[in-house]
């Protein structure tokens, strides 16, 4: 931590200001895990992570020039500063400092009042970017900590309040699902010692998930790393979703709500239906009357009109985001297959914790890898590289592996048995990270066993 304040210094010329006199633990934000649940929340459903020790910190003082100044430690991290009067985000020059920016504009939105004092940070990290642990959410809510200091608002809100802010400022940087998408925010402030959560939505609720006291969590990096905000690839997925969930509405009930699109979880509340029910009910609501196509297959632009009975301005402006205008093919019916099986693995997951037993770590393993296979096969938000490493490490004993985070690249999840941590992540060093020079150089970072931790510090006193 030493380092963290003389390398404020260093940058700025002057003493970390509230730094030096905080606890500890303040602006330090821990990372999050997903165990299991992936690409569901912003279907409504529950989702399964928890707290790791991997921390980013960020040191922060005044300065007089009426600007945010943000310097990273990692010198391949450009230098951001903007005036405190237009904290705007330009969406075509996304730079990781956005995300510093999304926290003052959490704070804003939060008291419904402008920043008003400028400030240095400098912010050092071991996690990178795009790395599926919610780092971006953690620089987040780690930087709306620092700007509730500045503005002397520390302790006049709670952590549910900021999370919630936390993850409606994310959408200034172009991720959809604003709302929806909380369960990063979430757990990095809900988080306590050594637990795993479920996390429900609307309402925001985490509820402890014991784990087996044998379990240990490895994370892998597959050494490419995805930007979400960079492609439209997420939110390609989170239309596709919502396509599904209009027409199973509309096959349900004849007519759809355009102006209040439905989650799945909704359209399953509709047709109270279990979720394997719900499977189902996909056969029927796109099969091919005239059996042209599979109920399966891709939908064109022009199905998609067909199937909901909507115009193409309808669905331009109801349904596609700014980034999605373009598409021409839609993969509905997978996704939405991915979404109903996954909501029930977390399910299992859940009972397989609480019933405890024979055969624990086998059960849960096998719920991961279905997992895994699902997001790659069926929700095609995997890679080479995550295939190529998740194999690695069931052939080195872990019971499960998956992607974890949104995919295309970041990291994997292992479940290993306690003891036999050691010996693991010296295979898959072998077999999977000594196989070429860049991968071998991102180690020591790039694998670590996880030790669920406590959320972000600033509310530990309250
Ligand atoms: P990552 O890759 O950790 O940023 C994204 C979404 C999550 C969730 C996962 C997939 C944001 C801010 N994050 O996570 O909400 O949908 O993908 O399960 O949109
Ligand atoms: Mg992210």
């Amino acid at each position: 931590m030493d380092k963290l304040l003389f390398n404020f210094q260093k940058t700025f010329g002057k003493e970390a200001d509230f730094y030096a006199t905080a606890p500890e633990l303040l602006y330090k934000n821990c990372i999050r895990v997903n165990l299991i649940g992936e690409h569901i929340d912003y279907c409504g459903y529950s989702v399964l992570p928890m707290a790791v020790e991997q921390k980013i910190s960020i040191a922060a003082g005044f300065n007089d020039s009426e600007k945010v100044q943000i310097v990273s430690a990692s010198e391949s991290f450009a230098k951001g500063s903007a005036s405190i009067r237009q904290l705007e985000i330009n969406l075509k020059d996304i730079h990781w400092f956005n995300y510093v920016f999304c926290g003052a504009k959490a704070v804003e939105e939060l008291f419904s009042r402008q920043i008003s004092r400028g400030l240095n940070l400098y912010v050092s990290g071991n996690i990178p970017m795009g790395s599926g642990l919610s780092s971006s959410s953690a620089l987040v809510v780690c930087a709306a900590l620092c700007f509730l200091q500045s503005e002397g608002l520390a302790g006049k809100t709670c952590r549910k309040e900021l999370s919630d802010a936390c993850a409606k400022a994310e959408r200034h940087i172009g991720t959809q699902e604003e709302i929806f998408s909380i369960f990063y925010q979430s757990i990095c402030l809900l988080a306590e010692s050594g637990q795993a959560k479920r996390i429900d939505f609307n309402p925001l609720v985490a509820t402890k998930v014991q784990l087996p006291e044998i379990a240990a969590f490895v994370i892998a990096h597959s050494c490419t790393a995805k930007e979400k905000a960079l492609s439209n690839d997420f939110n390609r997925r989170v239309i596709e979703c919502k396509i599904a969930a209009l027409a199973l509405q509309k096959y349900k009930m004849g007519t759809i709500s355009l102006d209040n699109i439905p989650k799945l979880k909704e359209i399953q509340e509709l047709y109270k239906g279990t979720l394997a029910q719900m499977v189902h009910q996909l056969d029927y609501a796109f099969a091919c009357p005239k059996g042209s196509r599979q109920p399966n297959d891709k939908l064109s632009r022009a199905q998609v009109l067909e199937l909901l009975d909507i115009s193409e301005e309808q669905f331009a402006t109801k349904i596609l985001s700014a980034n999605t205008q373009d598409v021409q093919d839609f993969n509905v019916f997978k996704r939405a297959d991915h979404v109903y099986l996954e909501a029930l693995r977390v399910v299992q997951f859940e009972n397989i914790c609480s019933a405890g037993g024979d055969n624990t770590l086998e059960k849960l393993g096998i719920l991961m890898d279905g997992s895994h296979w699902s997001c790659s096969k069926g929700y095609e938000c995997s890679s080479d590289e995550l295939d190529e490493l998740t194999n690695v490490c069931r052939e080195a004993g872990a019971y499960g592996s998956r992607l974890t985070g949104a995919g295309w690249g970041g990291c994997c999840v292992s479940l290993v048995h306690v003891d036999k941590v050691e010996n693991f992540i010296e295979t898959i060093k072998k077999e999977f990270y000594s196989k070429n020079a860049d991968r071998s150089s991102r180690l020591p970072n790039a694998v670590f066993a996880s030790i669920p931790s406590a959320g972000a510090g600033i509310f530990d006193k309250n």
